[in-house]
């Protein structure tokens, strides 16, 4: 018998009482089918109290697929010779952000590989991909994630003048075990201090997390658990789908549930944080239970015909258009959901953005007393 009782920590949960690393476990470990409803109802009642029924639209734009790294996971890996790849020029980059814009999205994610072009030439590699994604926060009127790896130093400073909203950047696991054998040859220390650095230059932080790839549920409380401290203003878990042509393709997929387990969790331990149901790994069938577990924005919507990928999923529903917000729109209906107005998602931005300035004034203020 478990010396938990789920209604008690759920109900100190929805009235904002902190939980302790062993309860996060025993949410993470949940099995019995009424158990986890009941889990995912009160995320779903956690997320109405924060968000009410609306929901932020992501259009992604992976430009480049070219990629200097070896992550095993991932079919862009420096070693996957099998894979054909692209790098898109800046027209096609702004016809396609502006078809999504114009769609009705509230954010462009500008995403690559850590592509050699730029990062083997330095700051004249750059210079032109700093210059992209002012023309495309002009142009498209709208904030822009930005998810392009390890940036230098100098980069991301030009990145957070050129007032980019978001910096998004994957540590997989907070194991570092776990992720030297995931992001072979990257360092852990060094990936978690960049967004340490974006972060004090004034950067939303997106992070996020894999689930089904030898992580135990002490590895996903201990993420979880990072995240809170951190903190992080998004809040990200993937099913890892196996790639042909990598070392990890013959690994056993893992269906989704556990991913909607992480993300109720996720809700209840960071109930004010935005949390992603992304298309990238189920495609628009995997959408509404992503909704049902209490996540609150839809990324990797993906335009049809501009020969665009995913990341999880290179092709999956891209091409027969079931990533834009025609077919969207009908699930969130389907889940009581809406689409949030623009300017929800932007005072939701300036909000956060607002309440790290007043936090870390505080702190350096307390720092100053102490002194
Ligand atoms: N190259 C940049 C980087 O790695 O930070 C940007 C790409 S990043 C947004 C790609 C993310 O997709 C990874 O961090 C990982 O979380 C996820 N991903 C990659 N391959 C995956 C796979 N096979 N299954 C599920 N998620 C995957
Ligand atoms: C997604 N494929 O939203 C994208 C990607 C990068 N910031 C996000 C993993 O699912
Ligand atoms: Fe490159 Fe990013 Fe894929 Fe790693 S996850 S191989 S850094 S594209």
């Amino acid at each position: 018998m478990s010396d938990f009782n789920l209604p008690r920590i759920l109900n100190r949960l929805q009235k904002g009482h902190p939980v302790e690393k062993n309860e996060i476990k025993y949410l993470l470990g949940l099995s019995d089918p009424s158990d986890i409803s009941l889990l995912f109802t009160t995320a779903r009642n956690v997320r109405l109290k924060f968000f009410g029924n609306k929901i932020f639209l992501y259009g992604f734009l992976y430009f480049s697929t070219h990629c200097r790294n070896d992550c095993r996971f991932c079919q862009y890996r420096r070693s996957n010779t099998m894979l054909p790849r692209y790098r898109k020029t800046k027209k096609e980059i702004l016809i396609a952000a502006g078809e999504m814009a114009d769609a009705g999205v509230h954010l462009i994610d500008l995403t690559m590989g850590e592509d050699p072009e730029l990062y083997s030439s330095g700051k004249p590699g750059f210079k032109s991909f700093v210059g992209m994604i002012k023309s495309v926060r002009e142009e498209t009127k709208l904030p822009v994630m930005i998810s392009p790896g390890t940036l230098p130093e100098k980069i991301l400073v030009e990145i957070a003048e050129a007032q980019v909203t978001w910096y998004a950047c994957y540590q997989e696991t907070h194991n570092p075990v776990l992720y030297k054998y995931l992001r072979q040859g990257q360092d852990f220390k060094k990936r978690l201090a960049k967004k340490e650095r974006a972060k004090r230059l004034g950067m939303l932080i997106e992070e996020g997390i894999l689930t089904g790839v030898g992580e135990t549920i002490d590895d996903l409380a201990d993420s979880i658990i990072w995240m809170r401290g951190f903190p992080v203003d998004q809040a990200r878990v993937m099913t890892f789908v196996p790639q042909a042509g990598t070392p990890m393709a013959k690994i056993m997929p893992q269906d989704n549930l556990k991913e909607q387990i992480v993300i109720a969790v996720m809700r209840l331990v960071l109930p004010d944080r935005l949390i992603p149901a992304s298309l990238d790994v189920g495609g628009l069938d995997g959408l509404k239970a992503r909704l049902e577990a209490g996540a609150n924005v839809v990324t990797s919507i993906v335009p049809p015909q501009k020969g665009l990928a995913g990341v999880a999923n290179h092709c999956l529903d891209i091409e027969d258009s079931r990533r834009t917000l025609d077919h969207i729109i009908p699930i969130l209906k389907t889940c009581g959901l809406a689409p949030a107005m623009p300017k929800e998602y932007q005072v939701w931005i300036e909000n956060r953005q607002n309440a790290l300035t007043r936090s870390s004034s505080r702190s350096s203020a307390e720092k100053k007393k102490r002194t």
